[in-house]
């Protein structure tokens, strides 16, 4: 079976559903450090409350549920990991460390997603290359390009069939993202329809690259399923199916909601860190060595997100 980590989370939370649907439910073991509401709804299978900086606990579950496949999305976020850098690192290297070991020790399978985040400000900004230089200035990104070297030294060494993505914003209207940077670009869709105005923390012209969850889940099953001999790379890919900065998203809107409009009041901190991430990645070698291709581009996300958020809201369609 399959245990997922923070499968109360932003990708935890519709992975664990996904996973359900296509390997059926009881071969999916959520696992996170508290029952959220949501994820009571979503999952009807296997849920153990997991610290996963408690390797042992890790271990155990593993065992009773004879998991093949471990993964691991339990960590912090680039903004609450600012806020304290020795939380951040400590559950998330440890979690990653435990995670790794549980896969070495069954012969699991092991999927952790790193981010964009894994670059910094000498980074080449546009078109970022999936083998360049990696000097992230956040805490996050610090975890991330570390969890990329774990990752890829667990495979050299131990023979761990770890793979990861670089994920960027993903945007989601099912649990929404808690202490991300690109959190904006989720805030700005439900701001639309519960109030018709947004003011964003992220400045305009700040360009990150994009996703929406369903090409996110897709791309985790693909790569997992994806012929290990084919890979060249491992931890992690790029990938990404859209850059955007906040006023494409506000043109996007307001081709369905014309009254919409963003005002901005920037956060220096999640400013800072946006500005150290680049502004478009390549997520070439993706596509060439396991068939990634995002479905949703800024239009079909928006018509989607603003249709879904109405209903979850019950506002009346204006
Ligand atoms: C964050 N959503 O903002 C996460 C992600 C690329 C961004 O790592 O921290």
């Amino acid at each position: 079976s399959i245990l997922v980590t923070g499968a109360s989370g932003q990708i935890g939370s519709e992975l664990v559903a996904k996973l359900q649907d296509v390997y059926g439910e009881d071969n999916v073991v959520a696992t996170d450090i508290r029952k959220s509401p949501d994820a009571a709804q979503q999952s009807a299978g296997p849920f153990e409350i997991l610290d996963v900086t408690d390797g042992k606990r890790m271990f155990e579950i593993a065992k009773q549920y004879d998991v093949d496949t471990v993964i691991h999305l339990a960590a912090l976020l680039s903004a609450r990991a600012e806020e304290n850098p020795q939380l951040a690192w400590n559950l998330n290297m440890t979690g990653l460390v435990n995670g790794l070991e549980v896969a070495r020790q069954l012969d699991c399978q092991f999927f952790t997603p790193s981010s964009i985040a894994a670059f910094g400000p000498s980074t080449p900004k546009s078109g970022t290359p999936q083998d360049t230089l990696q000097r992230p200035n956040t805490i996050y990104g610090v975890t991330k390009v570390s969890g990329e070297l774990l990752c890829d030294y667990y495979h050299s060494k131990f023979g761990v069939d770890t793979r990861g993505v670089r994920f960027p914003g993903l945007i989601s209207y099912v649990t929404p993202p808690g202490g991300g940077t690109t959190d904006y670009a989720v805030e700005i869709y439900y701001h639309a329809v519960q109030y018709g105005n947004y003011t964003s923390f992220i400045g305009k012209g700040t360009y990150m690259d994009m996703m929406y969850m369903p090409d996110a889940l897709d791309a985790i099953v693909q790569l997992m399923e994806a012929d290990g001999d084919k890979l060249v790379h491992r931890n992690a890919f790029n990938i990404t199916a859209m850059s955007v900065a906040p006023e494409d998203i506000e043109s996007a809107i307001q081709e369905l909601m014309p009254g919409f409009a963003v005002s901005y009041a920037v956060d220096p901190v999640r400013q800072a860190i946006a500005d150290s991430w680049p502004s478009s990645i390549d997520s070439s070698c993706a596509e060439m060595e396991w068939g990634f291709r995002p479905r949703y581009d800024l239009g079909e996300m928006t018509k989607d997100m603003l249709l879904k958020l109405h209903r979850k809201l019950q506002v009346k369609t204006s």
